[in-house]
């Protein structure tokens, strides 16, 4: 059967992250990806100032009634860039129109803080949101904060890996956890995986250069990866050499460009390892 995704994040008119990513990403996968912009902004709000931001709260209650007048309902929900006031709503969206996984990523932070406009109380309302889901792709940063926590960068082992992991299963009661930017030496950078029990790794070549918006795109390949029937761990590798790949070509055709990754460029790296092209 035909799978139908709906994404919920915001709809950066330009910046190559959350929607502009996500619609292309899983629609490439051949899987139905409808949409509920969180906000709409003018860029995303990395490296740009003066941005321009429209809170789209209001739209939530009047979108979800017609939806259900409709009997409307999802194969799949998969969250990003969300705003508190929405996290209610989203849930409802989840109890009520979804019959598929429920997956979240607690987008709010990386390298130690958190991104314009979150804090603390958000992390709280983004752990509640994160309560019961089937997936969660937190950061080391977003893990961190789920728990309250500080966040540890650098230095640490798998024990604190499996044990940050322990905890966030333990709070959040979530059946699988994707803990990105994992990397135990200078020169790899991957994923640590929880499923059925276990902890599985993944790892690619470190690319020094930090690129914006490379959360998204992971997420979104893991999305399309998972709803298509591919394990977790599965999904996470997929993802790892798609966004690699993304961020190779990147530096290839344009080092100096600085906002986002050419993700559309390797698109087809990405439908070749789902094996939907040769
Ligand atoms: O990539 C995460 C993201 C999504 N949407 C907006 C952002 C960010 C990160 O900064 O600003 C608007």
């Amino acid at each position: 059967m035909e799978k139908r995704v709906l994404t919920i994040q915001d709809a950066s008119c330009v910046g190559q992250c959350s929607l502009t990513v996500a619609l292309p990403i899983i629609s490439a996968c051949g899987v139905e990806t409808a949409v509920l912009p969180s906000a709409l902004l003018s860029t995303h709000t990395a490296g740009f100032t003066g941005f321009t931001v429209l809170d789209l709260t209001g739209e939530f209650p009047k979108i979800i009634e017609h939806w259900k007048k409709e009997k409307i309902s999802f194969d799949g929900v998969y969250t990003g860039y969300v705003l508190a006031s929405q996290i209610d709503y989203i849930k409802q969206i989840c109890d009520e129109l979804n019959n598929g996984p429920k997956i979240i990523d607690p987008v709010m932070a990386d390298h130690g803080s958190f991104y314009y406009g979150f804090d603390e109380k958000f992390a709280e309302k983004m752990a509640s949101l994160c309560y019961g889901a089937d997936v969660i792709l937190p950061n080391l940063t977003e893990a961190a904060f789920l728990l309250g926590e500080k966040c540890v960068l650098s230095g640490y082992d798998k024990d604190y890996i499996e044990g940050l992991i322990n905890r966030l299963k333990d709070k959040l009661n979530v059946k699988c956890i994707v803990l990105t930017g994992v990397s135990f030496d200078d020169d790899s950078l991957g994923v640590c995986v929880y499923e059925n029990g276990e902890f599985n790794y993944y790892f690619s070549e470190k690319i020094v250069r930090n690129f914006h918006g490379t959360g998204d795109i992971y997420s979104s390949a893991f999305v399309g990866a998972f709803v298509l029937g591919n394990s977790a761990f599965e999904s996470a590798k997929i993802a790892v050499d798609y966004t690699v790949a993304a961020m190779k070509l990147t530096l290839d055709y344009a080092n100096e460009h600085s906002y986002g990754v050419f993700f559309e460029k390797a698109l087809p790296v990405l439908l070749n390892k789902l094996g939907i092209t040769k």
